[in-house]
């Protein structure tokens, strides 16, 4: 399959749609809907909601060419034997991680808050990865995921862009995968650290990866008719 180059900084950005996964993180009601746990620290969840279109409009043309999709959940098992204490104290939380809330157990496994919204469901097929933590390779099997189907490079999607979209970049780009980031496609409860967390990937050459609008993503992929892997 022949390359596809992206307009992107901080230079050309050049992916094999057979060799790349779509990665959509963490796009759960909890983070992204009102009565989740993003909310009960005390954030308004509108700029987050605004990755959920253009997410949309990635996730349907990686699907029709055929290029893997792969989403990940934080949240715990329902014993919350994998939850830290240190992170379940963070924030003196009246409701936190593993109390009933108004969508469920927060952050806890099968809970209807720990969903990925609607609009951006998992279709048949997809993997779906369960971490416990902020990056999506620790504790997982994400990495055992990527390799055994050969993907080297990665379009990031997903939330929050300073936590766990951060941590994930870094570590993928510690093992070796190269990073397209969709600006549009990942938010922050905060402007001044959606700004700040952009800068610094594509900073010093790019040190953890690249940045690109969904659009110019999309405008790169016109000619590619499926992925052959
Ligand atoms: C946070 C995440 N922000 N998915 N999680 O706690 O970024």
């Amino acid at each position: 399959m022949a390359k596809v180059t992206v307009r992107a900084e901080p230079y050309e950005y050049e992916f094999d749609p057979a060799t790349t996964a779509l990665l959509v993180i963490d796009m759960q009601r909890d983070f992204v809907e009102p009565g989740g746990f993003g909310e009960m620290l005390g954030n308004d969840v509108s700029p987050l909601r605004r990755a959920i279109a253009p997410t949309k409009r990635v996730l349907e043309t990686a699907r029709r060419l055929g290029i893997q999709v792969i989403h990940t959940r934080e949240g715990h098992r329902p014993d919350l034997t994998d939850l830290p204490p240190t992170k379940k104290a963070r924030g003196k939380l009246k409701t936190g991680i593993g109390d009933p809330g108004p969508m469920g157990r927060v952050l806890v496994r099968g809970e209807r808050g720990h969903d990925i919204v609607p609009e951006l469901a998992p279709a048949p097929g997809e993997p779906v990865v369960d971490k416990p933590g902020k990056g999506s390779f620790y504790a997982t099997d994400l990495e055992l995921i990527l390799r055994e189907r050969g993907i080297r490079s990665l379009l990031v999607t997903g939330v929050t862009t300073e936590v766990c979209v951060h941590t994930t970049v870094r570590e993928a780009n510690d093992r070796g995968f190269e990073c397209l980031v969709l600006e549009d496609c990942v938010a922050s409860y905060f402007p001044e650290f959606q700004e700040a967390a952009i800068k610094m990937i594509k900073a010093q050459g790019g040190i953890f990866g690249w940045v690109a609008g969904s659009e110019a993503l999309l405008k790169a992929l016109e000619g590619v008719r499926t992925t052959t892997r």
